[in-house]
């Protein structure tokens, strides 16, 4: 496909599906047409994998999410399918700058942060891999809201992406299911019936998501919700104008919003209509293809392998045994064995409040069958191993964790830390029970998207040095080591990073009007905000080396801008409080002539994959500071490290990979382990003592409760600060003075810039092992039981 062909179609696409003429478009009209121009290059690849996922009648992959945070899509599917040179040209040549066409895509935020990402990710690697699949999630109207600041306060709006046609999306009518909720359940010939007192119709809508090189397509399916009766025409006829429309509004609801909390709102109705409606909806679909190719539905397992990303489908184990058995005629005992041959349970969080639990007569309300096969389940459990303490069933509530796990022949965690504390703490017993259960898959993240269209400058350098077969084999990463003593290379490592920074201190300028100093370590802590996650010993840290330049300002400083970036959930009292301290010492610290050269702290707002794109490749600094054994896994963890930015952290999540990985020597590691944090909860007054402990941290806390940073206000931070000196269950106070002293480390590293660029390229050479690629073969291998059906990529002939 050249040029020409993709201007030609362009061109088309404007005239006949936007109705413009060239000297008429806006950049709206040339993005879409752009868009169309490039799906349609979609199609072919992805009806030819259909047609072969059909013709293999093998199995296919499910995966059941009710997040996917998949951002901007023309330029990942530019990238996959090669075009990004045809693309840019076609851009000129009507006038239009390629970047100014990229950024008119609204930023799809289906998902809070790490999970729906890690969905994400997922679908391009299995599309990459020649997995067949399609992932199923709900299409919200409204994605995570957006984030302003008003004097330093986060203000949420509403967020708007579907204002404008999507383009990357088909509607599909015909396929529609019809989900039931509520009723009654009652005896009929000794059978159970579910007689629910309403309905909800959900309208699939498909995305395709193509692999790299174009060599497979799997789709993604997008559920909306819709009346089944629309509109009430008696109603109106009244002239009940609102009443007409109220039913169509009242179903629309359950697809209307995300919710923005990434621990859950537990006893929420909605949202436990929204689980089941996706997942109700999603099972419908799979059964229907299931019986459009085999007879026998107790071959379930060996053709549909469903995997639950986290708890928030987790109805899916019953719902799947209620049609088998309730719809289908099956005995109880194999629906259930059935429906467990099919799903895999991801666990992604210990944190207590996030673990979903239902309060067992909103269940009945809701769901009343369910209830009833819940306590089967429960039951059939607690006859097999008659001394378990382990309860779906327990103080009136429907435990969503056991439920998962009971129902689901693999339960993984997301990093090897995770999977231990997994099995030694939330699952601990039910791990006794079933030892082969529990597995790890550590998370990864997609080169195509997080190197290849976020980082030209490395992509470039990484192709001109090692060939391009490293996109889809991203262990070849390690063919760079042996560079990192060659000057040639360092030089144009260290000028593409630098290239990388200049473009951010040219948008922070633009957009947030501060001005930053390129050669400054750019320090970034972009996630979402929780106590957990730590950004209030960053902004504590800040405090204390602000005291310390201005104590001594002629002193060896390391010139840093701090950067933040990310969200709290909108009933999150703390996190926000976390915001606006940050934003106050921020304006107080950048007015300072006295610092000014050497401390910087900006916190450009409504952080999204997009900004994660323009932030990660221009970072020296990765900030994963979270109280160890809180962070699951962490996927921006890896996206720093393979873009060239050390980390400074604790033995976390997937830190801990990392850093074997990239070698403690190139990895700034301090505080507490995991069981020294729980020894170090069970000291009293852990927190004081800390703090007497630490003049530097005791000197903060006193600057920001006595109004340094609030223009005297000594209540505006008294949450944070009484919080931390009274309570401090995240350990913020104990592991200060470990993570001052990294710091310090830190900045003498920064200091000698051939080291440090040393450094930086050393862990972008041995970060391959976080490729995405290799955590859904891992899944494959060991979850599903699948195998692709393309050729590796390493078996393909270099370009
Ligand atoms: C993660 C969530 C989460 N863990 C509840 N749990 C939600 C929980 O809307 N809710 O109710 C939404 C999200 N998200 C993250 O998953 C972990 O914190 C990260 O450490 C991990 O990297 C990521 C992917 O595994």
């Amino acid at each position: 496909m050249t040029h020409a062909d993709l201007r030609s179609d362009t061109l088309r696409h404007l005239e006949f599906s936007l109705g413009k003429d060239l000297p008429h478009a806006h950049v709206y009209d040339v993005r879409m047409a752009l868009s169309l121009a490039v799906r349609d290059r979609i199609i072919t690849p992805w009806f030819a994998s259909t047609r072969a996922a059909y013709a293999a009648r093998g199995k296919r992959v499910y995966y059941l999410s009710m997040e996917f945070l998949i951002g901007r899509l023309l330029e990942d599917a530019i990238v996959n399918l090669g075009l990004m040179d045809e693309a840019r040209a076609v851009c000129e040549s009507c006038g239009f700058d390629f970047a100014t066409v990229l950024a008119n895509e609204p930023d799809a935020a289906l998902g809070n942060g790490g999970l729906g990402r890690l969905a994400a990710c997922f679908l391009d690697s299995m599309s990459t891999l020649g997995c067949p699949g399609h992932g199923y999630g709900i299409r919200y109207e409204h994605g995570l809201f957006q984030q302003r600041f008003e004097d330093g306060v986060q203000i949420e709006e509403p967020e708007e992406w579907l204002r404008q046609k999507h383009a990357w999306e088909f509607e599909r009518p015909e396929v529609m299911y019809g989900i039931a909720f509520g009723g009654h359940v009652r005896d009929h010939d000794g059978r159970r019936v579910w007689e629910p007192d309403e309905q909800v119709l959900a309208k699939a809508h498909d995305t395709p998501v193509i692999g790299w090189r174009g060599r497979w397509a799997n789709t993604l399916r997008l559920w909306g919700a819709e009346a089944v009766h629309g509109f009430d025409l008696a109603a109106f006829n009244r002239g009940d104008y609102m009443g007409a429309t109220a039913p169509e509004a009242l179903a629309r609801t359950i697809s209307r919003v995300l919710y923005p909390d990434d621990t859950s709102d537990a006893g929420k109705e909605l949202r436990l209509r929204q689980e089941y409606f996706f997942t109700a909806a999603s099972l419908r679909d799979i059964l229907r293809r299931f019986c459009g190719e085999h007879e026998d539905l107790a071959a379930l397992p060996r053709h549909v392998a469903i995997q639950l990303n986290d708890t928030h489908p987790a109805i899916a184990g019953p719902e799947l045994i209620r049609l088998l058995h309730d719809e289908h005629g099956m005995d109880f005992d194999t629906a259930e064995d059935t429906a467990r041959g099919c799903l895999g349970y991801t666990n992604h969080t210990l944190m207590p409040e996030a673990l979903e639990r239902w309060p067992e007569w909103l269940m009945d309300r809701v769901l009343p069958r369910h209830l009833e096969i819940i306590g089967r389940i429960d039951e059939g459990h607690a006859r097999a191993h008659p001394h378990r303490n382990a309860h779906i069933l327990s103080d009136g509530n429907v435990n969503m964790g056991e439920l998962s796990f009971i129902m689901a022949h693999k339960v993984n965690g997301v990093s090897a830390l995770h999977t231990d504390l997994v099995k030694d703490t939330v699952f601990a017993e039910l791990h006794r029970l079933h030892p082969d259960r529990i597995v790890n898959q550590t998370n990864g993240v997609t080169p195509r998207r997080w190197i290849v269209a976020a980082n030209p400058a490395l992509r470039k350098l990484v192709g001109d040095t090692i060939g391009p077969r490293w996109v889809s084999d991203l262990e070849r990463l390690s063919e760079l080591e042996p560079h990192v003593d060659d000057a040639g290379f360092m030089d144009a490592y260290a000028a593409a990073k630098r290239t990388n920074k200049e473009a951010l201190a040219r948008w922070l300028r633009e957009t947030q009007g501060v001005t930053v100093n390129p050669a400054a370590m750019f320090d970034i802590q972009i996630k979402r905000i929780h106590e957990y996650k730590r950004q209030h010993m960053n902004i504590l840290e800040t405090i204390a080396l602000w005291n310390a330049i201005r104590e001594d300002p002629n002193g060896e400083w390391t010139p840093r801008v701090k950067i933040f970036g990310g969200k709290a959930a909108p009933g999150y009292v703390l996190a926000k409080e976390i915001i606006h301290l940050i934003n106050d010492v921020g304006r107080v610290i950048n007015a300072d002539p006295v610092t000014r050269d050497w401390l910087q702290v900006v916190y450009p707002p409504n952080y999204n994959v997009t900004m994660a794109e323009r932030l990660i490749p221009a970072a020296d600094l990765s900030e994963q500071i979270s109280t160890a054994g809180k962070e699951a896994s962490g996927t921006g963890n890896m996206k720093f490290a393979m873009n060239g930015a050390p980390t400074i952290g604790t033995l976390d999540g997937a830190n801990v990979e990392i850093r074997e990985r990239v070698g403690a020597e190139n990895f700034f590691l301090f505080g507490m382990t995991a069981p020294e944090v729980v020894a170090r909860r069970t000291v009293e007054g852990h927190a004081a003592q800390a703090i007497d402990a630490s003049p530097r941290l005791a000197q903060a806390l006193e600057q920001v409760a006595s109004g340094v940073f609030s223009d005297g206000d000594t209540d505006r931070y008294r949450g944070v600060v009484d919080n931390l000196r009274h309570h401090d269950f995240f350990v913020v106070c104990s592991d200060f003075d470990g993570y001052w002293d990294a710091q310090r480390r830190v900045d003498a590293a920064f200091r000698d810039p051939a080291g440090w660029m040393r450094m930086a390229a050393l862990n972008t050479a041995r970060s391959g092992w976080f490729s995405s690629d290799r955590t859904i073969r891992g899944y494959m291998a060991e979850v599903w039981d699948i195998a692709p059906l393309i050729a590796p990529a390493s078996d393909l002939a270099a370009e």
